[in-house]
């Protein structure tokens, strides 16, 4: 469990609730699953790997029919979800960790804004996302938790939509420092 001191599971923007569960993404019964993607949109390990092996090859065939060109790093796209339990996959970009001097703050910020975005433009009442950035590409597990949780809970302050955002960590280090990190945004406001 990761509640306790000093950890936080679960946070309300008004009616919408933010929520914080270990587990595999593609377990997910919910509107949208976001995918960890790459700019090529070509598919790899991790969260898209296991879209992709779960959701079956329509998700990949209408991805390159419909983003021929790929998707930019900061931005996401959306397609349908196979044999997944959601309506939609939305494939987010987030960056690739290379120190901190190369608009990874930004980019990580805008990859989950948009995907939200996309989310609500699609009327989907509920939204998984993993941490995104946090595996292959590496970006520092604190200050992504950091900017996931802290821009999610802006755009539902702006929105007060989606009414459920869901952030589904694979192991319970992970899920932790989510929970550490959402304290310290909850006693911050
Ligand atoms: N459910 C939830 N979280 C998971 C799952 C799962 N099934 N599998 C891994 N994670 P990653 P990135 C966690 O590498 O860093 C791919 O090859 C994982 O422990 O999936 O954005 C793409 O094609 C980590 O905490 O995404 C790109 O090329 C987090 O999900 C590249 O990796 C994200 O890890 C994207 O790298």
């Amino acid at each position: 469990m990761a509640s306790g001191p000093g950890k936080l599971t679960e946070y309300h923007v008004g009616r919408c609730r933010l929520e914080l569960v270990q587990g595999d993404i593609t377990d997910q019964v919910v509107d949208a699953i976001v995918n960890a993607a790459n700019s090529r949109l070509a598919g790899g390990g991790g969260v898209d790997g296991a879209i992709h092996r779960r959701g079956g090859p329509s998700i990949m065939a209408e991805t390159k029919a419909k983003y021929p060109d790929g998707c930019p790093t900061g931005s996401a796209v959306i397609t349908g979800a196979g044999n997944l339990s959601a309506k939609y996959v939305i494939h987010a970009v987030g960056p690739i960790w290379q120190g901190g001097n190369a608009g990874e703050a930004e980019l990580l910020a805008s990859a989950y804004r948009r995907a939200l975005e996309l989310a609500v433009g699609h009327s989907c009442q509920s939204v998984a996302f993993p941490a995104l950035s946090t595996g292959a590409y590496r970006y520092p597990l604190s200050e992504a938790a950091q900017i996931a949780l802290r821009t999610t809970i802006e755009f539902l302050r702006q929105r007060q939509s989606p009414p459920l955002v869901r952030f589904v960590l694979f192991d319970q280090a992970t899920l932790n420092v989510f929970a550490e990190e959402l304290a310290k945004l909850a006693r911050a406001s």
